[in-house]
């Protein structure tokens, strides 16, 4: 095993984000905080793109949210929805061209507080789509508000004592939730709080779009993502903070597949 020095500098220069970008991603560099999980989830969702060959044929329609700085760098056709409206606009974009690849990316705050009904409406039709949700539990752009999935105990800008229930209700489980309606095929939940957790989520995005190729119908991955700017924690603390309490709650895997 190679043991790296923590004393001195590296002999190396660090390996830069620009080194290795997916092809789909014209910018390495961004502006998001150090430690944040979205550009994480964005690679990965790029990379799944890449590897099953649909870069011509892919539209991504984007929510807002921190995320939606990338709409900027991507390699693929982007529409810019009405905040929580992502999943109306794909529709649209499926219905009037069925040979598109379509897919959203939105936040926690973007698709479950804000436009929950256009998520769920578009599953249950069964909507040949593929919508993303970066949670992180919070609001992250507008300061670290509470959301709809803030987990019990979670400190945010609105609940400094920590999401309480009698305050503030309990959370909404939301990829539980879709995967209930007849008209998903699937639905995952993945996190990118480490090297192994990146990888499987990689899958289940490829499976997702693989769904939505085979017309099999509505498809959901949610992806867990830190966001320690959000959550008043250090940076290097995210992703176990992330492991101890939001996956605790929104329990990663794969929660339905007809394919399968
Ligand atoms: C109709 C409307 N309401 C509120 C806002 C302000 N707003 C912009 S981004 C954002 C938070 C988005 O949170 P989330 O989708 O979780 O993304 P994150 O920033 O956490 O990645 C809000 C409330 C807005 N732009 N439009
Ligand atoms: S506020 Fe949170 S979600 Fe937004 S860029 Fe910073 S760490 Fe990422
Ligand atoms: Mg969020």
């Amino acid at each position: 095993m190679r043991i790296v020095p923590s004393d001195r500098p590296p002999d190396q220069p660090a390996r830069l984000v620009d080194d290795f970008t997916p092809d789909l991603i014209d910018v390495g560099a961004h502006q998001l905080c150090p430690g944040c999980g979205e550009p994480v989830a964005m690679r990965s969702a790029m990379e799944a793109i890449s590897e099953l060959g649909l870069e011509k044929r892919t539209i991504a329609v984007f929510g807002i949210g921190c995320y939606t700085a990338f709409s900027n760098n991507l390699d693929v056709e982007v529409l810019q929805a009405l905040h929580g409206r992502a999943p109306s606009l794909a529709t649209g974009v499926k219905r009037a061209s069925p040979g598109t690849v379509v897919l959203t990316i939105q936040g926690d705050g973007d698709m479950v507080s804000e436009g929950l009904q256009e998520v769920v409406h578009a599953a249950a039709r069964g909507e040949a789509i593929t919508c993303i949700m970066l949670n992180n539990g919070v609001f992250g752009e507008t300061g670290g508000h509470m959301t709809a999935t803030t987990v019990l105990g979670q400190r945010t800008k609105t609940s400094l004592e920590g999401r309480d229930p009698d305050r503030h209700g309990r959370p909404i489980l939301l990829a539980s939730l879709l995967a209930q309606l007849e008209g998903t095929a699937f639905v995952a939940r993945g996190a990118v709080n480490s090297a192994g957790n990146v990888a499987r989520t990689k899958r289940l995005l490829i499976r997702a779009l693989e769904t939505q190729v085979k017309g099999a119908g509505f498809s959901f991955v949610e992806i867990l993502t830190m966001c320690p700017t959000g959550w008043f924690i250090e940076t290097e603390e995210a992703p176990a903070y992330l492991g101890e309490h939001l996956a605790a709650v929104h329990e990663p895997g794969v929660l339905k597949d007809v394919l399968a």
